[in-house]
């Protein structure tokens, strides 16, 4: 397929694909014949000569033309040590200005911070979004300072995925921010990668496509560069990371691939400053013993860099996303969800058996919580009854016992009062008795009382 064609449509040419095989100017009809009454479809393939000119030739053109219409969308993640000259290199890179500001390095965590351009190139527009860790590596425990670039990572795939779900989709308008390539900055000290380099690559590797490179390659020497590119490349191979690796089953790139590959890492250098070399302004770094120009292939690999990234590989990194990355997200999501190609048996089963045989479990579990909980009711109220029973119960004794009480108490004072009447009684009769007496036994008294 022709490469420049391939570029330009994005992903357009799989739709091509599938509808209708071009094979070198010749029409293949595909003739699709019911064959049996379940609907089974069986291919029979005729190659048939045009006798003409159709105009179906022009359907790479139609695609060329819609996908430039659209516009394209890159997002870079660049991942390095705060100064490690990723905000320059982006502008080199561009050939552009991005107006970033320093960062500063007494953060308690890794940040990630997105900034998204418009870039127009002749008629092509390109929506560009540039992400940045801040703070990284700038911890004393560093331990987790891939965490916060994984998730990041991650939540972009989600939100594809979410997209994705929707019953009504706009995946056509609908702003891509998954990481098409992460540009992984080297510290350049001659002797091999950290740590935390080798963990966080580890981690993104499956992710994302990791292109490596040696920041600030303007300080290290010709001959330690070599040494610290293999050592580097063998640190990456003996812990399995995998780093992206330009394509090579492309005929018009193959050329190329393998040079390239050996490159990596690239050692780049990066400007904001432009020095006057004969009527050009080139992109350089001015040093007291001499001057550094970026886009010198004999000073740095920056164009190495741009020519694989930008110029070549662009569109296959954002498949590679797409197809590769993603892919792998979306299935290990899926799974997670208990979707499945295949039943425990290894049979197919589709989405909606998926669906329905996950319904039948969740009402099965939601009929065995309500059994529960009305078994758990019933017991409830059995406990509940029994306790207000003994309370009924005291409740008869304590009124069987102030009953008794009471009619003792009634008995005691109808007692009381029979023996007060009875003394009443006696009392009248006294007083009567007293009365019929004669006076003069008062006088005695009277007298007596005197003395
Ligand atoms: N020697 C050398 N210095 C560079 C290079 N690229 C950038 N610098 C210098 O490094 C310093 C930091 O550059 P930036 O591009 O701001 O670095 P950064 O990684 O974006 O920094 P933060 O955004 O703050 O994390 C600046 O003074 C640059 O001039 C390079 O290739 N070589
Ligand atoms: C594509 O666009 C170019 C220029 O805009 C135009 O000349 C050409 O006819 C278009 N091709 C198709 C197939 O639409
Ligand atoms: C980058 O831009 C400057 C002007 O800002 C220009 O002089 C220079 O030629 C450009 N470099 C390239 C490689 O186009
Ligand atoms: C690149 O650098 C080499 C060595 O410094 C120099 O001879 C050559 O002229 C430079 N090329 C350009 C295009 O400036
Ligand atoms: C490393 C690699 O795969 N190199 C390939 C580059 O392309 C040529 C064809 O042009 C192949 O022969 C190489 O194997
Ligand atoms: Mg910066």
């Amino acid at each position: 397929m022709n490469r420049a064609w391939y570029y330009a449509c994005g992903c357009h040419y799989r739709l091509a694909e599938d509808s209708i095989l071009l094979i070198s100017g010749q029409l293949v009809i595909q003739e699709k014949i019911m064959a049996n009454s379940y609907f089974q479809l069986e291919s029979n393939l005729r190659n048939l000569k045009l006798s003409g000119h159709v105009g179906f030739d022009s359907l790479p053109d139609q695609l060329v033309n819609k996908s430039v219409q659209n516009g394209f969308l890159f997002n870079i993640l660049c991942i390095g040590e705060t100064g490690l000259g990723k905000s320059t290199l982006m502008d080199s890179l561009f050939n552009t200005s991005f107006e970033s500001t320093p960062s500063p390095h007494n953060l308690p965590s890794v940040k990630l911070k997105a900034h998204t351009y418009e870039l127009q190139e002749s008629n092509v527009r390109l929506k560009l979004t540039i992400v940045d860790t801040v703070g990284y590596g700038d911890q004393i425990n560093k331990e987790d300072s891939f965490k916060a670039v994984v998730d990041y990572i991650d939540a972009q795939f989600e939100a594809y995925l979410q997209e994705e779900l929707k019953i009504k989709r706009s995946l056509a308008t609908y702003h891509d921010s998954r990481t098409h390539v992460c540009l992984y900055f080297i510290c350049p000290t001659g002797h091999g990668l950290k740590s935390i380099d080798l963990v966080c690559m580890k981690k993104l590797d499956t992710k994302v496509n990791i292109i490596p490179i040696i920041a600030k390659a303007d300080t290290i020497s010709k001959t330690e560069l070599q040494k610290f590119k293999s050592k580097i490349i063998s640190e990456l191979q003996n812990n399995g990371v995998h780093i992206y690796q330009f394509p090579t089953d492309d005929e018009s790139v193959a050329e190329v691939n393998s040079s390239m590959n050996a490159h990596v890492p690239f050692a780049v250098v990066g400007s904001t400053d432009f020095v006057r070399v004969g009527n050009k302004m080139m992109r350089s770094r001015q040093y007291p013993w001499g001057t550094v120009q970026v886009e010198n292939e004999s000073h740095c690999d920056f164009v190495k860099l741009r020519e694989m990234l930008i110029r070549t590989n662009m569109e296959d990194m954002r498949e590679k996303t797409h197809c590769r990355h993603y892919e792998l997200y979306r299935k290990k999501r899926l799974e997670q969800m208990g979707f499945s190609d295949v039943d425990s048996e290894n049979k197919p089963v589709s989405f909606q058996q998926t669906c329905e045989a996950k319904r039948s479990i969740l009402l099965q579990e939601l009929q065995q919580k309500e059994d529960e909980m009305r078994q758990m009711f019933v017991v409830r109220v059995k406990e509940k009854e029994a306790q207000l029973k003994e309370v009924e119960k005291e409740l008869h004794v304590k009124f069987d016992k102030l009953k008794k009480d009471h009619t003792e108490e009634k008995k005691k004072v109808e007692e009381s009062r029979k023996k007060l009447e009875d003394d009443i009684l006696e009392l009248n009769r006294r007083k009567m008795q007293f009365a019929q007496q004669p006076q003069h036994h008062t006088l005695t008294l009277g007298k007596s009382k005197k003395k």
